[in-house]
């Protein structure tokens, strides 16, 4: 690949290649009710319901270091990421499809390791393991989960819903799996030089489990169904909390008023960050991999969410015209950008 062509997917980033690649691709049946741009493609079921499907695909040395991710936890990690997307839409999801591209420098333990992990997973998330592919691959390992969900037609949530004034909300808490990573990373030294021995993960545990074996919250789905609430617009944190309010503003065509001080960022998140030097906001806007739900809900709503302790107020939608804003601690107005994860 030439140096020009790097640029270019580096300057473009992930969703400008997503645009480039795909913009020339029409939608050409009336059974496809929504296609590419939000976190699961929306398909006509029956009357009542629609069809969600979404793909997510893990790959060695960009979404796990197999140096201390263990096979059962990213079997767990690569369908949790696929059922959290088709959370994001509001939807249950059914079945799931596996593929993999693997090196025979595996034992078949690692992969029977890597199918209980899956296995886990699809007991916990209610789902059925339907088809799948595996190939040989002469780097790395690569799997690519595909999820089928349901939804109401009447209860679909697409990124673009959300109405000036809508409260902004996030499920759980922000950053530790970024903490967790880096956790893990400093600790590889260690599992490198001597594989049984025990590196120092003592109490860190909360934030190494954020990354190495997150959960899709359908019990959020679970909980705001309960409440009665049925957001505006939703979508799944697994790029970094600054990219999906851009990306919900951007669908929504909406501004946005986001409140350092309310984001939620549990204690062990932020003392661990404190030790790398690191800003444990900074961990929320730009680290990734939370795969908690942002969603809008109208003001209407805030007495069943205020004080729920699954989920934080952290701001509210403005016009567009008024611009995306972070608040902070001294009350000025920082402009939102995205300096979150990119794979370019
Ligand atoms: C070895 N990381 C990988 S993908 C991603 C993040 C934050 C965003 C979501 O990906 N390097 C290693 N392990 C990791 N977990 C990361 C980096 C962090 P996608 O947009 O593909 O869903």
């Amino acid at each position: 690949m030439s140096e020009e062509k790097r640029t270019d997917l580096e300057s473009l980033g992930e969703f400008g290649t997503i645009d480039l690649l795909t913009k020339n691709f029409l939608i050409t049946r009336e059974s496809t009710a929504f296609g590419i741009g939000d976190d699961a493609a929306v398909l006509e079921r029956n009357e009542e319901q629609y069809t969600l499907v979404s793909t997510d695909m893990l790959v060695e040395g960009v979404h796990f270091n197999l140096m201390y991710v263990p096979f059962k936890h990213l079997g767990y990690k690569s369908v949790a990421v696929n059922v959290s997307d088709i959370a994001a839409m509001n939807g249950t999801p059914e079945q799931i499809t596996v593929s993999i591209a693997v090196s025979n420098r595996f034992p078949l333990e690692a992969l029977e390791e890597l199918y209980d992990g899956i296995r886990l997973a699809c007991q916990h998330y209610k789902v059925d393991l339907v088809g799948g592919d595996t190939t040989s691959s002469r780097s790395g390992l690569v799997i690519s989960v595909t999820a089928i969900g349901v939804v109401d037609k009447s209860k679909v949530v697409y990124r673009s819903g959300a109405g000036t004034n809508d409260l902004l909300v996030v499920s759980g808490d922000l950053g530790a799996a970024y903490v967790g990573l880096q956790v893990l990373e400093r600790e590889k030294s260690v599992f490198q030089a001597n594989p049984d021995i025990q590196p120092d993960l003592d109490g860190k545990d909360y934030i190494i489990q954020r990354q190495l074996k997150p959960e899709a919250r359908m019990d959020v789905i679970a909980y705001l169904k309960e409440l009665e609430v049925v957001p505006t617009s939703m979508i799944d944190v697994s790029d970094g909390l600054a990219s999906e309010i851009l990306h919900l503003c951007k669908s929504s065509k909406k501004g946005a008023m986001v409140y350092n001080a309310k984001l939620p960022i549990d204690s062990l998140t932020s003392t661990t960050a404190l030790d790398f030097n690191l800003d444990p906001v900074t961990c929320v806007l730009n680290g990734g991999e939370d795969y908690e739900l942002l969603f809008t809900v109208s003001q209407n709503d805030f007495d069943k969410i205020k004080g729920n302790p699954h989920m934080t107020i952290i701001g509210y939608m403005t016009d567009a015209s008024d611009g995306i804003y972070l608040v902070d601690k001294n009350e000025s107005l920082i402009p939102l950008s995205a300096q979150g994860w990119d794979h370019f």
